[in-house]
C-alpha cells in the first residue's frame, strides 16, 4: 500500500530566470539576473556596470556595489538567463513530456519584469500576461496544477536602481499592484501560490560571506520586514479576489541543522541558528507575528525595526495557508574551531562524518527531510508542500543520447521514502515538485554542467548546444513513481 494520499501532487519545479531565456522579448525588462554572468564551483559569478564616466566594469555577486554604478548587459559577456534553455518558446514540448511523466502539478515563477518592465508601471505589459496565459491553458490542458512562485530571486532591475528595490518601503506598493494583476488575470487558471522565493535565504549571507558587513544584516532585516508586510497583503489580497487561492510561503531549507557534539554549547548554538535562519521568518508568516526570541536577535546587531502599526495588522491578518520549502540538504553547527566545513547553497555549516556529499559539496540526508517535515508539522500544523529538492550532477550522453542517471534515482528514492515515513508519522504532506526536472541554468554557480533534470539539455557552460531535449533514465523512473502513487521505487535500469 502507498503512503501516500491518493491525490498527492507528484511534480517538479523551475524558476522564470533560470528556464525562460528570451530575456528582452515580449516587451520584458531587465532583472538582477540578466546582468549576473556565468561561474563555476570554483569561480564567482560577477554582476556588469556602467559608471558615471561611461567605464564598463563588473563586481563579485553578493558583494558590495561600487558606488555610482548602473548596472547593465555589456557586450560580449555571457549571460545564462538571456538564453537559458529556451522555455520560452518550447514550453508546449516541455509541459508534454512532464504530462508524460504524468505530473500532477507543475512548480513555475512568473518574471515580475514580464508583466511590469519596470516594476512601476501603472498598466501592465499585455504580452507578458498573455504569455503566462498560454502556460497556464497548456498545463490545464493535462490536468498539471500550476503552483506560482510569484518573486523568485528576479527583481525588475529598474525598481532596484531608482528605488533601492526591497530596501525600499515603497516596493511593497508595486508589488502590491503587481499581484492584484496576476491574482486577477489567472482567477480560474491558477489554484496554487507562493509569495517570495526562499524568503529567509536573506539572514543567511552572513553565514554565507565571510566578514559580512553588520550593516548589512540591519539591511537584511528591515528589507524582510518590507518583505514579509508585502507578502501578508499578497495573502489577503489573493482571499479576497478568490477565496479558493492557497497561499504558502516559501522557506530555505528544513529545520534540520544538528548540533555537530553533544557539548551543550553546540546544542545551543544550533538552536539559535535555526530560530535565525528558519523560524525567523517562518513564523512570521504562519503565526502572523514576529517570534518571542526577534528581540534578542535585533539587539545583537543593534538594529531598530521602521514598522507601522499597519504593518502589524498586515502581518496578523495575512497569514499563509501553507508551509513549503526547499530540501536539499543538512548542516551541523559547531563552536569548535578547526573543523571541515561543507558546500551548500546558503547554509554551509561544519562537515557531517555520517553523510556523504555530492559533487558540489553538500550533504545528502534523506532523514534531515523527515525530520524537517515533522518539526515544521508540529510548530504551524498547516499543510505542507516540499517544492524543491533534488541533485545537481554531471550528468553524460552517450552516442544514443542516453543518460543513465542511477546516482539521481538512488538520491530521489531515499528522499521519497523519507516523504512517506513522514506522512506515516502524521504529517499533512500534499505535494512534492522535484528541483530543475528538466535540466537548467544553476542559481549559485550559473553553470549548466550542474544538472538536476530528468530531462537532459543540450547545452554547455558556455552556451553552446542545440538545447534539444533527451529523457534520462530517470524520466522513466520518476513516471512509474508517479503512476504507482510513490510505491514502485524499484530502479530496473541497474
Ligand atoms: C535554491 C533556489 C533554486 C535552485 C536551487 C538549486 O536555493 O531556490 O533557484 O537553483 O537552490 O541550487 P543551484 O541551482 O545553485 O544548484
Amino acid at each position: 500500500m502507498s503512503k501516500f494520499p491518493k491525490d498527492f501532487l507528484w511534480g517538479g519545479a523551475v524558476a522564470a530566470n533560470q528556464c525562460e531565456g528570451a530575456y528582452n522579448l515580449g516587451g520584458k525588462g531587465l532583472t538582477s539576473s540578466d546582468v549576473t554572468t556565468a561561474g563555476t564551483q570554483t569561480n564567482p559569478r560577477y554582476i556588469t556596470y556602467i559608471d558615471e564616466d561611461g567605464n564598463l566594469g563588473k563586481y563579485r555577486q553578493f558583494e558590495s556595489a561600487p558606488k555610482n554604478i548602473t548596472r547593465t548587459v555589456i557586450e560580449g559577456e555571457y549571460y545564462p538567463s538571456h538564453v537559458a534553455i529556451d522555455f520560452y518558446h518550447r514550453y508546449k514540448e516541455d509541459i508534454a513530456l512532464f504530462a508524460e511523466m504524468g505530473f500532477k502539478i507543475f512548480r513555475m515563477s512568473i518574471a515580475w519584469s514580464r508583466i511590469f518592465p519596470k516594476g512601476i508601471e501603472e498598466k501592465p505589459n499585455q504580452e507578458g500576461l498573455n504569455y503566462y496565459r498560454n502556460v497556464f491553458e497548456e498545463l490545464k490542458k493535462y490536468n498539471i496544477e500550476p503552483l506560482v512562485t510569484i518573486q523568485h530571486y528576479d527583481v525588475p532591475l529598474y525598481l532596484d536602481e531608482k528605488l533601492n528595490g526591497w530596501n525600499n518601503r515603497e516596493t511593497i506598493s508595486h508589488f502590491d499592484r503587481y499581484v492584484k494583476t496576476i491574482f486577477t488575470e489567472y482567477k480560474g487558471l491558477v489554484k496554487y501560490w507562493l509569495t517570495f522565493n526562499e524568503i529567509n535565504s536573506a539572514l543567511m549571507m552572513k553565514d554565507l560571506i565571510p566578514n559580512y558587513p553588520i550593516s548589512a544584516i540591519r539591511q537584511s532585516l528591515q528589507l524582510l520586514h518590507y518583505q514579509f508586510v508585502a507578502s501578508a497583503r499578497a495573502v489577503k489580497i489573493a482571499h479576497e479576489i478568490d477565496p479558493n487561492y492557497v497561499v504558502g510561503c516559501m522557506i530555505a531549507g528544513g529545520p534540520c541543522s544538528y548540533p555537530l557534539t553533544c557539548d551543550p554549547q553546540d546544542v545551543i548554538l544550533n538552536q539559535i541558528k535555526t530560530q535565525e535562519s528558519i523560524y525567523y521568518s517562518a513564523d512570521v508568516m504562519c503565526r502572523g507575528e514576529y517570534p518571542y526570541f526577534a528581540k534578542r536577535i535585533w539587539n545583537e546587531f543593534d538594529f531598530k525595526l521602521e514598522a507601522t502599526e499597519e504593518d502589524f495588522i498586515d502581518l496578523k491578518e495575512g497569514k499563509v495557508d501553507m508551509v513549503t520549502f526547499s530540501y536539499y540538504m543538512s548542516t551541523c553547527n559547531t563552536t569548535k574551531k578547526d573543523v571541515e566545513t561543507a558546500g551548500g547553497n546558503f547554509s554551509m555549516g561544519a562537515k557531517n562524518p555520517h553523510l556523504k556529499y555530492s559533487e558540489w559539496g553538500w550533504a545528502i540526508d534523506p532523514d534531515g527531510l523527515r525530520y524537517s517535515l515533522n518539526e515544521f508539522y508540529a510548530r504551524y500544523q498547516l499543510p505542507i508542500m516540499v517544492v524543491e529538492n533534488g541533485l545537481g550532477a554531471i550528468d553524460e550522453i552517450d552516442e544514443n543520447n542516453e543518460v543513465h542517471d542511477n546516482y539521481r534515482i538512488e538520491y530521489l528514492r531515499e528522499h521519497i521514502k523519507a516523504m512517506s515515513e513522514a506522512i506515516e508519522d502524521g504529517v499533512n504532506l500534499i505535494a512534492y515538485t522535484y528541483w530543475g526536472c528538466i535540466d537548467l541554468i544553476s542559481a549559485s554557480t550559473g553553470e549548466m554542467k550542474k544538472r538536476y533534470g530528468f530531462i537532459y539539455v543540450d547545452k554547455d557552460n558556455e552556451g553552446n548546444g542545440s538545447l534539444d531535449r533527451y529523457k534520462k533514465d530517470s524520466f522513466y523512473w520518476y513516471k512509474k513513481v508517479i503512476e504507482s502513487n510513490g510505491k514502485d521505487l524499484e530502479d530496473e535500469t541497474k
